[in-house]
């Protein structure tokens, strides 16, 4: 099977054959609606590379990814993503080829190895790897991925596989120029299409043959009311006196210039037009976003989950919506705390080493299904959603949409507690113009996976390339420490050289990631809030499947520090052995790709881009579980660039009143600041202890304010206090006063501590 002597001449080799060039094409469209591809490839590379011990061919065509399928070859393929005209649905396609060229024999081609979850609870079993197929491979020299929609703009995805590869021989084929003809025939109108021009600006971008839109009817106006919604509990959907509130974060998004409102459940379930037979229920042929009548249990389609799609399909439709933050958390376990509850949908586990010890999970928590309007994500009516074609016991169709109409992020909160949390990050966050937005952090453990998968850092270096120059990038890894690095390391880092945006690949588990276990998040007290995508196993379950809420949610609603949002995997995070090309690694990149490189900066856009960007390899192993597990914790309107710049109030006095006392005793404490422009403002005292006054307020700019607490424990605790003005900008926090309970020796009480509003007024008086 191997063979010797041959590989390190082919470079020059193929060269001299056909010359340099650069993969490009050409497009047509004629009138009857069919569209016409030209494609010119360049010419392969190949390489030898080792695994394990054995020797492989890796080929490549420069602008072209490789499949990646469990124990098949890994061999280049251009994805075409083919915008169908309107009214069109696809039909056929053809594919005419230049001469088949040979690139000899007795090759040894990579094949697709095993992924590897990535967690610290799970053991690999053994593998191998072995070429099972017969005959050439791919059999075609195309691949149909499928039809999706965006916003009723039709999108077929196509896969051209210009190589191909014979087993038995080991010869390999190469066809230079491929032309694609894509026949489409006459469909019903597009009912979901709305026509407004942020649309056409989305498709254009996504699409191989943008020219297509000028088929589909002009952009129209709608009178967008609320671009920008929050779902949540009418208890939640209350503004409170003491806290950020829900109402605060859609007046930050008036404020920014969206329209934005707030809308119940309780609302949306009581609402007939929400019901399967409503309006925009699964089980209404005029609904415009019916695709297939439901087979199985109507009542299936009824539950809580589908009548608030069936909400926000009519809110995109009706209201204009593109954002959309699920403001509730989705624990099974708890009925008051499912609040916006989940549809967990399917993936197949093929590639998965799952063994037989492990409840093989493949119902995953994700939210994608209330991004994806179309269909009723289940055509089969069996227990599973979201299957694919072949899953799809009824048609050969994906059960999924996997093209977003509306961005989607989560705010997993339990409380007011975790509203005021939320809020108060975002709301400080996009008035932040602070330097540590240039500041990236690339964290790497040691994986223990075979070969080049050892170390989270080798993963992690291909994002390298996407960080812009004017950005400061830097790494925490094993691989290139003298010790692994500690949780201390990285809490350091946090607490006082914050980062912006995280990018991890580490073991993890449901309360455990970066090394940190949820009481560590808990107690991380940076004031610049970081952004994690972290391709760890099981970080984002949010449904609690161990019974907790898990740590993406401590990173995001249970403490006011910590992130601002992040991606996180409901379940396995998939890597691979023996290759950095993995699953997890794939929508990562993908993710990075579209904030720094395609300038998609809002955290729900940039999140379901990376999704999108890899439809074309669903289908390859692991690929439509990682599309599915994960999730936005965050609000996905917020942008991560480009933010809004106001003068918060100016750092408020170190808090003033006794500075030691006995616990179960109230004192109280005073305080005062200015707001640059004279805004009322409101104070918050963190009284260390883990409580805090929430905000109190408004006050005049200038005015003292003073503040009680008991403490109930002895100890020594750190009084601090921060404020905020009436658009919600936030001062840093004051100096601390630490007050020890009880005091150590007694004390004739001083006259400050008698009249604590005295010092104050002295400090404040001699500072102006
Ligand atoms: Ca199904
Ligand atoms: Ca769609
Ligand atoms: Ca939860
Ligand atoms: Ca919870």
């Amino acid at each position: 099977m191997l063979k010797i002597g041959k590989i390190f001449a082919i470079g020059v080799l193929l060269s001299l054959l056909f010359g340099t060039t650069i993969t490009g094409f050409g497009i047509n469209t004629s009138k009857n609606n069919n569209i016409t591809f030209y494609f010119s490839f360049s010419d392969p590379e190949i390489q030898e590379i080792i695994i394990g011990d054995e020797s492989f061919d890796k080929i490549t065509v420069n602008g072209l990814t490789n499949t990646f399928n469990f124990n098949e070859p890994c061999l280049p393929m251009k994805p075409v993503k083919i915008l169908l005209p309107y009214g069109q649905n696809f039909d056929d396609l053809s594919i005419e080829t230049s001469e088949k060229i040979s690139l000899g024999n007795n090759y040894n081609i990579e094949l697709g190895q095993h992924l590897a979850p990535v967690t610290t609870e799970y053991e690999l079993p053994k593998q191998s790897i072995q070429n099972n197929y017969v005959g050439i491979y791919p059999g075609k020299q195309y691949s149909i991925i499928g039809t999706y929609s965006f916003r009723g703009y039709k999108v077929l995805f196509v896969n051209l596989h210009p190589v191909q590869y014979e087993k038995e021989s080991g010869e390999i084929y190469f066809y230079k120029n491929m032309d694609l003809l894509i026949k489409t025939k006459h469909s019903s109108y597009q009912r979901s299409y709305r026509g407004l021009l942020q649309d056409r600006e989305v498709i254009v971008d996504m699409v191989d043959n943008p020219y297509t839109i000028g088929t589909y009817p002009k952009p129209v106006s709608l009178n967008e009311t609320f671009e920008y919604i929050i779902i949540t509990s009418q208890d939640f959907s209350k503004s409170t006196k003491r806290y950020y509130s829900f109402q605060d974060l859609i007046q930050s998004k008036i404020n920014k210039g969206l329209t934005a409102g707030i809308f119940t459940v309780e609302d949306i379930i009581s609402n007939p037009d929400f019901e399967v037979n409503g309006s925009w229920g699964d089980n209404n042929p005029s609904n415009p976003f019916y695709n297939s009548p439901i087979i199985g249990d109507v009542e299936q389609f009824n539950d809580e989950q589908a009548r608030i799609r069936n909400f926000i399909r009519y809110a995109y439709t009706e209201l204009g919506t593109k954002y959309v933050l699920l403001g509730g958390d989705a624990d099974f376990s708890d009925e008051s705390q499912n609040i916006v509850p989940v549809r967990c949908i399917y993936a197949n586990e093929t590639g998965l080493p799952l063994s037989d010890e492990w409840f093989e999970e493949d119902d995953i928590p994700s939210d994608v299904y209330y991004a994806c309007l179309d269909g009723n994500f289940n055509y089969d009516g069996d227990e599973r959603w979201g299957e694919d074609e072949i899953g799809n016991d009824e048609a050969d169709i994906d059960e999924a949409d996997l093209l977003s109409e509306v961005w989607v992020g989560r705010a997993c909160i339990d409380s007011e507690d975790d509203i005021s949390n939320f809020t108060m990050k975002v709301i400080n966050y996009q008035n932040s113009n602070d330097p540590y937005l240039k500041e990236v952090l690339f964290v790497g453990e040691h994986l223990g996976f075979p070969g080049v998968s050892e170390w989270g850092g080798n993963y992690k270096d291909l994002l390298i390339p996407y960080i812009p120059d004017d950005f400061n990038l830097e790494t925490l890894y094993d691989r290139d420490l003298p010790y692994y690095w500690t949780k201390y390391d990285l809490m350091d880092i946090l607490n006082t050289d914050t980062p912006h945006i995280i990018n991890h690949d580490g073991h993890s588990y449901y309360g455990y990631n970066m090394r940190m276990y949820t009481g560590d998040v808990d107690s991380l007290t940076n004031d610049n809030y970081f952004f994690v995508y972290s391709h760890g196993c099981m970080a984002g379950g949010f449904d609690n499947p161990d019974g907790y809420d898990c740590i993406a949610e401590h990173y995001t609603v249970k403490t006011s520090y910590a992130a601002i949002g992040g991606i996180w995997n409901a379940r396995f995070g998939l890597g691979s052995n023996n290759t950095l090309d993995s699953p997890s690694g794939a929508y990562d990149i993908s993710f990075f790709k579209a904030i720094f490189e395609e300038n998609i900066t809002e955290m729900g856009r940039a999140s379901h881009y990376s999704k999108e960007d890899n439809i074309p390899r669903i289908a390859e192993n692991g690929m439509r579980w990682c599309y599915y597990e994960t999730n936005l914790f965050g609000d996905p309107e917020v942008s991560f660039f480009n933010h809004s710049s106001g003068t918060p109030p100016n750092k408020p006095e170190k808090p003033d009143g006794p500075s030691s006392g006995k616990p179960g005793i109230k004192y109280s404490y005073c305080t005062v600041t200015t707001d640059p422009e004279g805004d009322d403002v409101y104070y918050w005292f963190d009284w260390g202890d883990g409580k805090n006054s929430g905000w109190i307020g408004p006050f005049p700019s200038g005015q003292i304010v003073c503040e009680n607490h008991t403490w109930s424990k002895k100890g020594t605790y750190e009084i601090k206090v921060k404020a905020k003005n009436t658009i919600g900008l936030q001062s840093k926090w004051s100096d601390p006063l630490s007050v020890s309970m009880p005091r150590n020796k007694i004390l004739f009480l001083n006259l400050f501590e008698k009249f604590p509003r005295l010092l104050l007024l002295l400090r404040y008086l001699f500072s102006m």
